[in-house]
């Protein structure tokens, strides 16, 4: 099948699964295309099944805001006749479904059909789509897509809570290539980070105020007063100053390393022992997921989808948002004896393994087909 793929190109969780799922699909014998203003961070070579057209927004002096929706439908139009493209995927609702159902209904003006399916990924219906500046939009355009798929079944019920939503939402978790942690990181390179007797910590995220940054420095600055520990901060954002700060005020500094975005994330995750994830809201917890499958344990929060990737006793713990003393307590119980640690770094790679892509990809090819068998039935 021919697909394109829109997506945000940047270090987000919904950027890294839409590549990702563009990668095997391409892999599984699909066309791919992705849409999208650069080049997706984990997107590496391109070839005859794997595609890229640069949206341009060109700049005019009357513009106070650049029409991008506007830019991304012509460059849908375009590349879909240009390309025999069969079916439209858009991931994150703002503005992309908006966008990928005006470019639907330009086609229809040549006799081409194409099916939109729309992927709600978190924020773009938790915090962003449900503001009353968009939320008209993105209501209409959840309801105009042909499918709609969630990543979770917590996201789904927020979706049907928030907006008024009269399209079927399918759950498509969101998955890890297992295949890829069986062979590549034999050698962690652990001493490079700490010593032997030191804990590994992480923290990876996007550092804006929904993850909480500042709980994560508490409960790293509690733990390491029990234990020899190091915390990673892996990322990028408009929280990490504030964190850097506080670091320095906490005295900190010679344990804890900021080291801005990375696309060596399973090299960092390779050898981290516990992964910290308070956050505020999560639909999912890719970054769970991931530190999951290179066997790191997660001390999480409970809110959203978290509970349906961080499983409370098994591959981590659960506290309720901000409880930091319950984060840094449960967090403890997993690093105090290297038995225990190894027992949920176990069972963390056992839990993420259900999540392996095999198992998920087919979701995604058998919705395609639905979708494109019914490419006729939503022409309105
Ligand atoms: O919150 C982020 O880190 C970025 C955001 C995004 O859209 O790129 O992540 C959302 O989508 C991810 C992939 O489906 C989920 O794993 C994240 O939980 C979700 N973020 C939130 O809900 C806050």
């Amino acid at each position: 099948m021919k697909i394109a793929i829109v997506c945000y190109p940047t270090f987000g969780g919904s950027g890294v699964v839409a590549t990702e799922l563009g990668i095997a699909l391409a892999e599984r014998g699909h066309e791919v295309h992705f849409i999208t203003y650069k080049q997706p961070v984990r997107l590496g070579l391109l070839g005859n099944n794997i595609h890229f057209h640069e949206v341009h927004v060109p700049e005019y002096p009357l513009f106070h805001y650049q029409p991008y929706e506007l830019a991304l439908s012509s460059k849908l139009v375009d590349t879909i006749k240009m390309y025999d493209i069969e079916l439209l995927h858009v991931h994150y609702a703002i503005p992309h479904a908006y966008a990928g159902y005006m470019a639907k209904k330009m086609l229809q003006e040549y006799g081409i059909f194409i099916p939109m399916i729309t992927t709600l990924h978190g924020t773009d219906i938790t915090l962003v789509g449900k503001h009353p500046f968009y939320k008209p939009a993105v209501t209409f355009s959840i309801n105009k897509s042909d499918v709609v798929t969630s990543v979770s079944e917590a996201l789904k019920k927020s979706t049907l809570e928030i907006f008024d939503i009269e399209k079927e939402i399918e759950v498509i978790p969101n998955f890890v290539e297992k295949s890829k942690y069986s062979t590549e990181y034999t050698d962690c390179q652990r001493s490079l980070m700490a010593k032997d007797n030191e804990r590994i910590i992480t923290h990876i995220s996007n550092f804006r105020k929904v993850k909480r940054i500042p709980d994560v420095i508490r409960v790293f600055d509690r733990i390491q007063k029990k234990l020899p520990a190091k915390l990673i901060m892996v990322g990028e954002g408009p929280e990490k100053e504030r964190a850097e700060q506080m670091c320095d005020d906490l005295g900190l500094k010679e344990k804890v390393l900021f080291l801005g975005n990375s696309t060596e994330i399973d090299r960092i995750l390779c050898f981290s022992d516990l992964f910290l994830l308070p956050s505020e809201t999560e639909s999912f917890g890719l970054a769970a997921l991931e530190a999951m499958i290179n066997k790191v344990a997660v001390v999480s929060s409970n809110t959203g989808g978290i509970p349906e990737v961080n499983i409370d006793g098994v591959s981590g713990f659960l506290s309720d948002v901000g409880d930091v003393n319950d984060m840094a307590s449960k967090a403890l119980q997993i690093l105090g004896d290297t038995k225990t640690l190894e027992k949920f770094k176990q069972n963390a790679y056992n839990v993420a393994s259900k999540f392996d892509i095999v198992n998920i990809l087919p979701l995604y090819e058998e919705i395609y087909e639905k979708a494109y068998n019914s490419r006729f039935k939503n022409t309105v």
